[in-house]
């Protein structure tokens, strides 16, 4: 009812990185945030975080119809769920959770800032997200992931991860 469609990034550099995103999409589906599509799981270099492991990322679209903030402390309730210590702001994590899109809506408040201020400088967010969501239209950029990908000064390291490669 009344539900709007969310897109959400989700990173892991510690622990059983596979295991920590797919407990966090576990978790989203039993606490109204439901998963319709998934990215697959991509491996990336650390981007302004230098010396940290390298991170699995990955992006979903879901259908909530949980209201922004309401979405927001959600999701960190499932990071601290799921491990996750803030130490320090950029530190290693076990899960992060970070909202992208909460339909075509702008929100610059001081807790949530929807879209996501850095998704445009960050191929670990624009890659599995064009791979879900080649289409979606930036509502204040107004191009698509796919041009918005295209475009991004961004060179990190984004690969396919496949977990037979790292046993
Ligand atoms: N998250 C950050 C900082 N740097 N780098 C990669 N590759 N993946 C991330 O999820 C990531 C990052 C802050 O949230
Ligand atoms: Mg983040
Ligand atoms: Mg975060």
């Amino acid at each position: 009812m009344n539900s709007k469609t969310v897109y959400i990034s989700l990173g892991s550099n510690l622990g059983d990185r596979a295991a920590m995103l797919q407990r966090a999409i576990a978790a989203m589906n039993s606490t109204g945030i439901h998963v319709v599509r998934q990215s697959s799981l991509y491996i990336t270099e650390p981007v302004g975080a230098p010396g940290q492991a390298w991170f699995l990322n990955a992006a979903v679209q879901a259908e909530t119809s949980l209201l922004p903030v309401q979405l927001l402390h959600t999701l960190l309730k499932i990071e601290r769920q799921l491990g996750r210590r803030r130490i320090t702001s950029h530190g290693p994590r076990t899960i992060d959770l970070d909202i992208l899109f909460y339909g075509s809506s702008v929100i610059r408040s001081r807790e949530l800032e929807v879209p996501h201020p850095r998704l445009t400088e960050r191929r670990f967010i624009l890659v599995p997200l064009a791979q879900i969501a080649p289409e979606f239209r930036h509502p204040t950029l107004h191009q698509s992931v796919t041009q918005l990908l295209a475009e991004t000064v961004d060179r990190s390291e984004v690969r396919f991860w496949h977990a037979a490669a790292e046993t």
